[in-house]
């Protein structure tokens, strides 16, 4: 968000009470009760004051990680995201990135080798024949993009809680972190991460996952907006630091539960 200088009475609450209740639009809703979500008493729960302008922006930074501590405190650890039939599934799935399509990434699956860094015992690579042959499920559940659109997949793949397991990594710390092929980066919660739905994706209605949906590999959570979801991954840490994300970065909040 930019900072400008303009003088503290040039304010327009309004519009940074709009910022803030898009901020809030999600289940932190359900927390904080509309009665909250006036300027005074956003203002009061951050411990922030609107003097200026830059006073407003961190101000509405502190609105997004109230709203990632609310939804992190509402986010049921075992409640399923809805699943769909076959038939429900939206043919041809949209292609999104930060790119158009001629863009993606061309990775060599014969060359890959997928790092893993952090807090993590087992730091060795992964080939991608060796990951194939991790225990596979498949998902048929709903995309959603902050863009206006929403659409249902067939991903198939392994439980990522199970494989965080099976590499040994800290799964009492606070994020799990992705780098991606493409210079996408993403972090998510350790109680996303270990999601039952949370899915190391390698396929795509069946077949290997094409280049435009993540070749080789995504990371597939129902439970997170499509932003959250990083394609391309190359490389996967875990930390107790604050990692952000591309579009964490530009101002989207963080949970991005949906
Ligand atoms: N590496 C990478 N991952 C990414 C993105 C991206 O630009 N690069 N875009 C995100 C966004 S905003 C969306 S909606 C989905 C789109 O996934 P799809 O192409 O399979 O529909 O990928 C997410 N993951
Ligand atoms: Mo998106």
């Amino acid at each position: 968000m930019p900072s400008s200088k303009k003088p503290s009475a040039k304010l327009d609450r309004e519009s940074i009470l709009i910022d803030a209740r898009r901020e809030l639009a999600m289940p932190s809703r359900r927390l904080f009760g509309k009665r909250l979500l006036t300027l005074g008493g956003l203002s009061m729960l951050t411990g922030c004051s609107l003097t200026d302008d830059d006073s407003v922006n961190k101000f509405l930074t502190a609105v997004s990680r109230l709203n990632d501590r609310a939804q992190a405190f509402l986010f049921d650890p075992k409640q399923l995201a809805p699943t769909y039939t076959e038939a429900q599934i939206t043919r041809p799935f949209p292609f999104n990135a930060f790119y158009g399509i001629d863009d993606v990434p061309d990775v060599n699956g014969a060359a890959y080798r997928l790092q893993l860094s952090g807090l993590i015992m087992g730091k060795r690579t992964w080939t991608l024949p060796e990951l194939y042959a991790l225990p596979h499920q498949e998902q048929i559940t709903r995309h959603i993009c902050v863009e206006g659109w929403s659409a249902i997949g067939r991903w198939g793949g392994t439980s990522f809680g199970d494989f965080l397991r099976r590499v040994g990594a800290d799964t009492s710390a606070k994020y799990v972190g992705f780098k991606c092929a493409d210079d996408y980066y993403e972090s998510i919660d350790m109680p996303t991460a270990l999601h039952p739905q949370t899915l190391l994706a390698f396929d795509y209605d069946g077949e290997r996952l094409p280049a435009k949906y993540g070749f080789p590999m995504k990371l597939r959570m129902p439970t997170k907006l499509g932003y959250k979801n990083p394609k391309h991954i190359v490389e996967i840490f875990v930390t107790n630091t604050y990692p952000g994300g591309y579009w964490v970065d530009q101002g989207y909040n963080w949970f991005g539960g949906s």
